[in-house]
């Protein structure tokens, strides 16, 4: 990505996109106050740089910043010592700029390029601002000073939950698409990275308790039943794990339970509970005190590698395949012992006992809408609101204290079709999710909810069964990404459909220089 990203500015090098660019501001997502001024700041090879700070997430802004000027001027900058009066980057932590957690304040005056913030990872968000905002250069000059407009920012995010899920249990990506969508996610200032890694047709997480989950688990993906193992070995995850950290996003597991276990299942028989004609060993056994043990072992591991507060239990759907838990002495045996009467109950039974499990790892559970049902800790279990045409969901969650994260079918699963001319991807009773329905949610459909804190943001799903290969994936991906971004960060009052679309044309040329091979929604009517 650097190294493209150096083709981009070499290639965008021209003086009338510099004039283009002073005294506007083309963010996305969009910043919170904008204050234009005709002050010029000149990055040159003169300038200095102040941290006051020393620390590895100081480290991660740093190289955030440096890692572009290198590219504008030829070198990175280093921390100078001493006092500077004019022309510097000054970076600091500072607790006047109220912002909250994410927040920044960003000066470019003629002096100096002033950025404050009350955490790290408001001052990586401000870093993210500047990098949009610095003017196309050209690195073979390093003489000369790159100019940059002068503008007052003041910003903070709608949300503190601005999500990507992405299923590679369908179909598996690997390291370096992964690391390129984090890096599009931190561009975009999206925090969350929810990573769905099992599932009916691949496992792919090492455990190294149960080597055939990925040995034989692995094998296989949506379109191909055939493919060589498919997995992230445990270095892998924390490679990536580690890779997110730097950028400020969390990584969140998913281990699907007790249904989308199939390809568990294929590896340990013995801990299936059964499934359907459509979906074979679909579910976990909910009645054997082995597949407990079994899952507790997994979840002990996958503990140990994700540094986050949840791990997501999936949850979903479990109906697809739990029929044959009813004639099962074992299941039969628990219903009469716990008296519970439907088999609901016994998968409500399941969840929580998985997050008892998940408590013991000072986890707290994540998990979809079907597990609002269960009766779990307030305050600290978290589900996703997906099935849009059930939208009572989100006020029962809301009513048991759970925390609620927002990622309707309709029109945050990047699954489905974003234009009624395209035929590959899902609908939904002829609906689907257009660019600018994802820029207008939620206002477009939740009001009362939103005012309730419970709610932490929203989220798109990427699921992957008809997306087989990385330009299917950027395809559906882009643009949607950059609007879900400005949905997720920018206030309603900010929000502006068409002067979103102008910055996503100046996006585009980012898109373009990456390779990404996005949905050009502007073609159309260029026709
Ligand atoms: C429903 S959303 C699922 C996934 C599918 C997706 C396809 C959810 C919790 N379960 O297993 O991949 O629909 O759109």
């Amino acid at each position: 990505i650097q190294f493209l990203l150096i083709l981009l500015l070499l290639g965008c090098a021209n003086p009338e996109n510099q004039k283009e660019s002073i005294g506007e501001i083309s963010v996305i997502p969009t910043a919170a106050e904008v204050i234009p001024s005709n002050d010029i700041f000149n990055l040159s090879l003169k300038t200095k740089l102040i941290a006051n700070a020393e620390s590895p997430k100081m480290e991660y802004v740093l190289n955030a910043l440096n890692d572009r000027i290198q590219q504008l001027i030829g070198v990175r900058l280093t921390v100078s010592p001493e006092e500077v009066k004019n022309n510097f980057i000054a970076i600091q932590l500072d607790n006047h700029c109220d912002g909250g957690e994410e927040g920044y304040c960003l000066d470019i005056s003629t002096e100096s390029i002033d950025l404050r913030a009350s955490t790290y990872h408001g001052l990586f968000n401000g870093v993210q601002t500047l990098l949009q905002i610095l003017p196309f250069g050209n690195s073979s000059d390093a003489q000369e000073a790159v100019k940059i407009p002068g503008f007052r920012i003041k910003d903070a995010p709608r949300f503190s939950w601005r999500g990507i899920m992405l299923d590679e249990s369908r179909h598996f990506f690997g390291k370096e698409k992964v690391k390129q969508l984090l890096d599009m996610m931190a561009m975009h200032k999206l925090n969350k990275f929810h990573w769905h890694l099992t599932d009916e047709p691949g496992w792919r997480i090492e455990i190294k308790a149960y080597p055939k989950l990925t040995s034989v688990g692995s094998i296989g993906s949506w379109s191909n039943h055939d493919t060589p193992p498919e997995f992230y070995s445990q270095e892998d995850i924390s490679e990536i794990v580690d890779y997110a950290a730097q950028r400020f996003i969390e990584v969140i597991p998913e281990i699907d339970m007790p249904g989308h276990a199939s390809a568990a299942s294929r590896a340990y028989p013995q801990f299936s509970g059964g499934g359907s004609e459509d979906h074979p060993l679909f579910t976990f056994h909910p009645a054997k005190t082995e597949t407990y043990q079994f899952l507790t072992d997994i979840l002990k591991e996958v503990a140990g590698l994700f540094p986050s507060q949840y791990i997501h239990l999936g949850g979903d759907e479990v109906s697809f395949g739990n029929q044959e838990w009813k004639n099962d002495s074992d299941v039969k045996k628990l219903m009469l012992h716990e008296n519970i009467e439907t088999l609901k109950g016994v998968e409500t039974y399941f969840i929580q006992r998985m997050a008892d499990t998940l408590k013991t790892f000072n986890k707290q559970i994540l998990g979809w809408d079907e597990i609002i049902e269960s009766d779990l800790e307030a305050g600290s279990s978290a589900v996703m609101w997906w099935r849009h045409q059930m939208p009572d969901l989100v006020d029962n969650a809301l009513d048991k204290g759970y925390k609620t994260i927002l990622c309707p079918r309709v029109p945050l699963y990047f699954d489905f079709v974003q234009h009624e001319s395209h035929q590959l991807g899902r609908r939904w009773d002829g609906d689907f999710c257009r660019t600018s329905d994802v820029y207008h949610f939620p206002d477009s459909t939740l009001q009362e909810e939103l005012e309730n804190p419970l709610i932490l943001g929203i989220q798109a799903n990427i699921w992957t069964e008809r997306i087989h290969n990385e330009e299917r994936f950027d395809f559906m991906l882009y643009p949607r990404m950059s609007a879900l971004a400005e949905a997720a960060w920018t206030s309603p009052d900010r929000k502006d459909y068409q002067n979103f679309e102008v910055r996503l044309k100046k996006m585009f040329k980012v898109y373009d220089v990456l390779g990404l091979h996005y949905f050009d929604l502007f073609e159309l009517s260029r026709r």
